[in-house]
């Protein structure tokens, strides 16, 4: 027997969860997303987000950077915790490289972090490691073999054009591997793991994305150059 009391708390609680839930539904909280100074950061094509296209799988609670550790763990001599501060101390290396979405678009810009060695280094990833799972702040999970993490224009970024990397851009460190398309360069890393062999990431269990993710031969539609399609031989993009 429910009397009238119990019957209006019940009420009174379940219409506090409506809400709550409402207000976490993903599409609004995006859309608050990209509102400089709301608590969360999500999908964003507006703005000054018009020269890249933000790309966020779920809405993501900007990271406190007084709190953020970056987790080094699995297979590795000294799993450990670093500070963005200690990250930032590593010699900074700057390359302009061009990441380019499997959804078409792409954007150029000018990326400072550190070689994916400088950590490995201090890590010492045991003889079995082949591959790194990256674990992302909006849960979103990537992973690259250590040899493509040691090729030529990859770098772990903290920073872009200069100043430190945006909330939207993936704060505080992100990968850029040019040759591969934009869901292989994970965004606001919070663990790294070393494993014995690659894994499919978030998009390719979702989809029809490849593990591999290597830019294939086909067209662009650069957003600086008003998406006007241009052939581009698979790769890094190098001509722009
Ligand atoms: N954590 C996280 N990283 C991510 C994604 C994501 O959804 N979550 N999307 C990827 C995809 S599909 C692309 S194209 C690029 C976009 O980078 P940008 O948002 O800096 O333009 O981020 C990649 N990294
Ligand atoms: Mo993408």
């Amino acid at each position: 027997m429910i009397n009238r009391r119990s019957f209006l708390m019940r009420l009174w609680a379940w219409g506090g969860m409506a809400v709550a839930l409402y207000l976490g539904r993903p599409g609004l909280a995006a859309a608050g997303g990209g509102l400089p100074g709301s608590g969360f950061v999500g999908k964003t094509r507006s703005g000054k987000f018009q020269r890249f296209y933000i790309n966020y799988w779920k809405p993501m609670r900007r990271i406190d950077p007084a709190a953020w550790r970056l987790k080094v763990a699995g297979l590795c001599h000294r799993p450990r915790s670093f500070t963005l501060d200690e990250l930032k101390a590593l010699p900074t290396v700057w390359r302009s490289s061009r990441l380019k979405c499997v959804e078409c678009w792409s954007a150029r810009a000018r990326w400072g972090g550190f070689p994916f060695d400088e950590l490995a280094l201090l890590a010492g990833p045991s003889a079995e490691a082949r591959a790194v799972r990256f674990t992302c702040g909006d849960g979103y999970v990537e992973c690259l073999s250590l040899e493509d993490l040691r090729r030529e224009g990859v770098l772990l970024v903290h920073s872009m054009d200069g100043a430190p990397l945006s909330d939207e851009h993936g704060f505080p460190l992100r990968i850029i591997a040019p040759f591969k398309y934009g869901y292989k360069n994970p965004k606001a890393i919070v663990k790294i793991e070393f494993i014995a062999e690659a894994e499919p990431g978030t998009w390719s269990r979702i989809g029809a994305y490849s593990w591999d993710g290597t830019v294939l031969p086909g067209t662009d539609h650069p957003l600086e150059f008003d998406k006007v399609p241009r052939r581009i031989p698979g790769g890094e993009i190098v001509d722009y």
